[in-house]
């Protein structure tokens, strides 16, 4: 085990995703002396999570290792998570004949080898129209694909902000602003071992055990040899009057991998999230992460919260203006509010990069997230856990390891054509 229950553990990062599931399964395994760390309170700001909604359901099986499989149980089981699980359906779609296709078929096949009798498959548009009467107008000629019954989405922001008062509840210790803004490691005399985290305010945490768990921040913070490309996804907003959000409540949610998705509208607000779908953009700036003896260029989160007048890419608000007129004509036209960039970070292979640095005892890394880690909120940090308390298992080591320069050997990750980079697409830099 790299701690014990008694052990100082500092999460940087602990208001995000990552790192809140991993505070939460500490605590709720009985360690004592957990702190986390972020720029922003929980929910924070800076956190992909922090939005209406994200996609999540019961047909994610066999991601991340397997740790996928219980993450939709958790979702609607443990009173923590449970109000803002909703499970309207959910439709994944593409093309027929396209590559997706293929996956998604076998996908299918997977799932119902399991047994699963909440799974249907899609042939063509009456199909998809059977299952999603909201899509009656829509031009959606040429389109299979799959439906779950089970799961839909989860609301984001409210779900981060449900752990971090359970957090609160169970006595874990908070740093906030410039005393939790990570600055560098402590390191010990030998340079061997992590000893805690200097903040930018000067302040020092000292610690048995240090998680950097920053999501795209991570690798600006440390430097992770590549691993890791920080990149922006981005979202836009129509407000519904209430009669229009009326007509949209309990529709599944609907993704297309060329189109992008949408889900049901907020329950309150009557806000409609819309997102592209793309191979994100990446924003390369020269930084120097700790660890690195000089400056390198890498991809860098560009806060939304600390530039809050941004709005996206022209050419993305055009996909998103593609997909409202393919999908909900009705809607075309509408004014497209509280457009934002939400930022991930990929590994090559898509899977999580959860190990212990080789370089630093003391230093447990859990980041990597690839686009795909909100859903597994409810389980992710217990994933971390068992790697601090010596139980995960050898097929999950061997997945979430330290591995630079290893690349996507089985084809596990994002492929696709290379990102593009913020500087070569114009509409989104909104500086006074
Ligand atoms: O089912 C899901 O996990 C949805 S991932 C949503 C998404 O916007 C991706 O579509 C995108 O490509 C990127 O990975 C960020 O997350």
């Amino acid at each position: 085990a790299l701690a014990s229950r008694d052990s100082s553990i500092i999460i940087v990062g602990g208001g995000g995703t990552m790192g809140s599931s991993t505070a939460l399964h500490l605590a709720r395994r009985g360690y004592t002396n957990v702190r986390i760390l972020d720029v922003y309170e929980n929910p924070s700001l800076n956190s992909a999570g922090n939005d209406l909604n994200k996609i999540a359901g019961a047909d994610a099986v066999g991601l991340f290792g397997g740790a996928s499989d219980d993450a939709w149980v958790a979702w609607t089981t443990d009173p923590v998570f449970m109000p803002y699980a909703h499970s309207p359906g959910k439709l994944e779609l593409t093309s027929i004949g396209s590559a997706g296709a293929k996956h998604l078929r076998e996908k299918y096949d997977k799932l119902i080898s399991l047994g699963r009798s909440d799974i249907a498959w899609l042939a063509n548009e009456d199909d998809i129209r059977q299952r999603a009467p909201h899509l009656a107008q829509a031009d959606i000629k040429g389109w299979c694909g799959l439906y779950c019954s089970t799961g839909g989405w989860v609301a984001a922001r409210d779900a981060l902000n449900s752990v971090g008062y359970e957090l609160r509840r169970l006595g874990v210790k908070t740093a906030f602003g410039t005393a939790g803004t990570f600055k560098e490691l402590i390191l010990s005399d030998d340079g061997k071992r992590c000893i805690g985290v200097k903040c930018i305010d000067g302040t020092e945490w000292n610690a048995d055990l240090v998680v950097l768990a920053a999501g795209a921040w991570s690798p600006v913070l440390v430097d992770l040899k590549g691993q890791c490309t920080s990149k922006c996804w981005v979202y836009a907003h129509i407000q519904l009057t209430p009669e229009e959000a009326d007509a949209m409540r309990g529709i599944p949610t609907m993704y297309n991998d060329t189109y992008g998705f949408f889900m049901e509208p907020h329950p309150t607000l009557n806000l409609l999230k819309l997102c592209n779908e793309f191979p994100g953009y990446t924003n390369l700036q020269k930084v120097q992460p700790f660890g690195s003896p000089k400056p390198i260029t890498i991809s860098v989160p560009r806060s939304h919260a600390a530039n809050p007048s941004d709005t996206i890419p022209t050419e993305s608000l055009d996909d998103i203006k593609r997909l409202v007129s393919k999908c909900l004509p009705h809607l075309a036209g509408r004014p497209l509010i509280n457009q934002a960039m939400c930022w991930c970070t990929d590994t090559d292979d898509g899977q999580w990069v959860v190990c212990e640095d080789p370089r630093w005892k003391g230093l447990v890394l859990a980041t990597g997230d690839s686009g795909h880690t909100f859903k597994m909120l409810p389980v992710v940090g217990g994933q971390v856990a068992d790697l601090i308390e010596g139980k995960l298992s050898e097929e999950r080591r061997q997945l979430w390891r330290w591995r630079p320069g290893v690349g996507d050997p089985l084809g596990t990750g994002r492929g696709g054509p290379p990102p593009k980079d913020l500087s070569q697409v114009p509409g989104w830099r909104h500086d006074s």
